[in-house]
């Protein structure tokens, strides 16, 4: 059930005529209209990502859950080279690690600049689990995963390594992250008991300056669930939907009446109105909402993203701001 402008405006008008003859609420016709369960992924990487999160949605498991085993997927593939082991790094050539996880109950937890765990998005749903905190940087968060048994390990593989050689040997000290340069994987899941959950996990921008945090971390800006309305992730140029808090407007703009599709829109053309040089990057908006319509937009073509729902597993190109899709 691809969101369109249609289909909301329809589903609006039979939600406050039903809604006004029966004094329910829009959000109840809402819940008797979903689609679920549903997973959606940011990327071509998030099939094999959704195929682990479907086996638990499928058998009435928690998105929760289901985020945190899909996205451990592409944690652990080493030719995935901006998620967990096998990541770009720094331009020191460490991988620095960045995710963060959030359940239905407002519920959150973050990692940022973590070395040396393989899987970021774990250590994030136990700092939001065991701890009064929601996120964790650095050696803390590095002490925190090995106390929680996590095993340290070394995640520069020798093709990551040998591609940091040889941008270290081209002198491309001030590499940005252009239109090529992203891969992190968002996840947003709808359970078949009607709650949102989502993740987000990355190694950050390739080459990045050492200590550089970006928005895949932050609650908000690379992921952000409201599980009244809908739940929305990011990929890109981290410091854009920083400076917007993106992912939260894409939600705040589905609570106003927007579709997924149209809240995506609405996103990247705040970004485009206020911030210059927007035109040199990319970043992609991915949103699902709690009748499990979902949407996508991003600022350059390329940018695809994954769906599996019970009507099967596509893989669909994001509209874009700046041209066609590929
Ligand atoms: C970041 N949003 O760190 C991430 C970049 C990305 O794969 O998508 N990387 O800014």
């Amino acid at each position: 059930m691809k969101a369109t402008r249609r289909g909301f405006l329809k589903f609006s008008f039979l939600s406050s005529v039903v809604g006004a003859l029966t004094g329910v609420s829009k959000s109840v016709v809402a819940a008797n209209k979903r689609n679920k369960p549903i997973v959606v992924s940011t990327w071509e990487h998030g099939l094999a990502a959704n195929a682990a999160a479907w086996k638990i949605l499928n058998n009435q498991g928690r998105a929760l859950d289901a985020v945190e085993k899909g996205v451990r997927v592409p944690e652990a593939d080493p030719d995935v080279r901006t998620v967990g082991l096998g990541g770009y790094p720094d331009s020191d050539g460490n991988v620095t690690l960045d995710a963060c996880i959030m359940d239905e109950n407002m519920n959150c937890g973050a990692v940022a600049f973590l070395q040396d765990i393989k899987h970021p998005i774990s250590v994030a749903r136990k700092v939001m689990e065991e701890t009064p905190h929601v996120m964790l940087v650095g050696s803390g968060a590095k002490k925190f995963a090995l106390e929680q048994g996590f095993t340290s390990e070394n995640l520069l593989t020798e093709q990551s390594k040998k591609d940091w050689s040889e941008w270290k040997k081209l002198g491309q000290q001030k590499k940005q992250i252009n239109i090529e340069n992203h891969d992190t994987i968002g996840m947003l899941a709808l359970d078949n008991a009607g709650n949102l959950s989502g993740a987000c996990t990355t190694s950050g921008a390739a080459f990045k300056l050492p200590g550089r945090v970006g928005d895949s971390p932050i609650i908000g800006a690379g992921l952000y669930v409201d599980n009244e309305v809908g739940a929305a992730t990011a990929t890109g140029m981290g410091e854009l939907m920083m400076k917007t808090v993106g992912c939260h407007l894409v939600v705040e703009l589905m609570r106003q009446g927007a579709s997924p599709q149209e809240a995506c829109q609405k996103a990247v053309q705040r970004i485009a109105t206020r911030l210059d040089n927007f035109a040199e990057f990319q970043v992609g908006f991915l949103a699902l909402n709690k009748a499990g319509e979902y949407g996508a937009y991003c600022i350059q073509p390329g940018f695809n993203y994954a769906v599996r729902d019970t009507s099967g597993e596509h893989l669909f190109d994001g509209e874009n701001l700046l041209g066609a899709s590929k």
